[in-house]
């Protein structure tokens, strides 16, 4: 277990710093991996971050065949990793960043049981997402056990505003664009055959690793496509059919205009104040950012 625990070390190190490591030589498996995300996760909490929910990933054939890992993974979603919609996200502190298009669900209520999740209102609502993946792994390669260690290569989340959710409103298309070009297209049917089953699956799998679902926080269902790599400057915008689009320019700071960005995931000590911003019928929703509607739009132009 002393192993596990500098793994944990390791992994947490390397996402503070921006610094890749290698695999790890020592064989484990996903259990242990599960208990090093949560280790990895514990050491972020006691420096004040909050969970503001979480994800899963490799729920499409799209990512599973990118990254030649095939079952279905789950994620802690930091607060400090939130960035808001519309805004310049700084990626200095990112090794390798991809982005990739999500469905982000809002959670309603507590679900501590699989029943829970088939309860009215256990979905508050749905939005457009991105998610930033930064795999702490050098070559962004890794095992199923090392990337569900590395808490599933989270690094950053968008959401766009929020929607009413329909659940027969499944089958949607999905664009993403990074500086106003297509580069991925798919349908938010290659999410589990149905997204409308990631709900079960997340409630699964955080009961397998000793976790409810708090009301207010938010899951990202896993990419329908595959991921993109994320460059400086890109402004990285997705679609989601019904559901609206979302955006966030990357940007590096320069000495001389830091005052442009928004978001420094990885070196927020503090989650800052919080974006009270979805509709007034949802409950807890003070742990999520970027809900409001574009709000950052100060800096978007200059
Ligand atoms: C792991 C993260 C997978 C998704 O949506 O499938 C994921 C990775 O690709 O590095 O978030
Ligand atoms: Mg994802």
């Amino acid at each position: 277990m002393t192993d596990l625990h500098k793994l944990a070390a390791v992994l947490d190190e390397a996402a503070r710093t921006g610094r890749a490591v290698p695999r790890p030589e020592q064989d484990y498996g996903v259990a242990d991996a599960y208990r090093v995300q949560e280790e990895l996760i514990r050491l972020r909490l006691e420096r004040g971050d909050r969970l503001a929910g979480v994800k899963l990933g490799f729920t499409s054939e799209g990512k599973r065949r990118q990254m030649g890992v095939h079952d279905v993974i789950f994620g802690r979603v930091p607060e400090s990793s939130a960035i808001l919609d519309g805004s310049y996200a700084d990626i200095s502190g990112f090794i390798h960043p991809r982005v990739e298009p999500e469905v982000v669900y809002l959670i309603g209520r507590r679900i501590a049981s699989p029943g829970d999740a088939l309860a009215p209102g256990a979905v508050a609502a749905v939005a457009a997402g991105i998610e930033v993946i930064d795999s702490r792994y050098e070559d962004f390669r890794f095992s199923l056990p090392d990337v569900i260690a590395d808490n599933t290569s989270a690094a950053g989340y968008v959401v766009g505003p929020w929607q009413p959710y329909d659940p027969s409103r499944w089958n949607l298309g999905v664009v993403l664009e990074i500086d106003g070009r297509v580069v991925q297209t798919g349908s938010t049917g290659a999410i589990l055959g149905d997204p409308r089953r990631a709900l079960a699956e997340a409630v699964r799998l955080a009961l397998q690793a000793g976790m409810v679902l708090e009301p207010g926080w938010v899951l990202l269902a896993g990419a329908a496509t595959p991921a993109e790599p994320l460059v400086p400057g890109a402004r990285v915008r997705a679609e989601i059919q019904h559901l609206g689009s979302v955006s966030f320019t990357a940007s590096v700071p320069e000495p001389a205009s830091a005052s442009e960005s928004a978001s420094v995931p990885e070196s927020a000590s503090a989650p800052g104040p919080t974006t009270p911003g979805a509709s007034a019928e949802t409950p807890g929703v003070s742990g999520v950012r970027g809900a409001s509607e574009r709000p950052g739009t100060s800096g978007e132009e200059s």
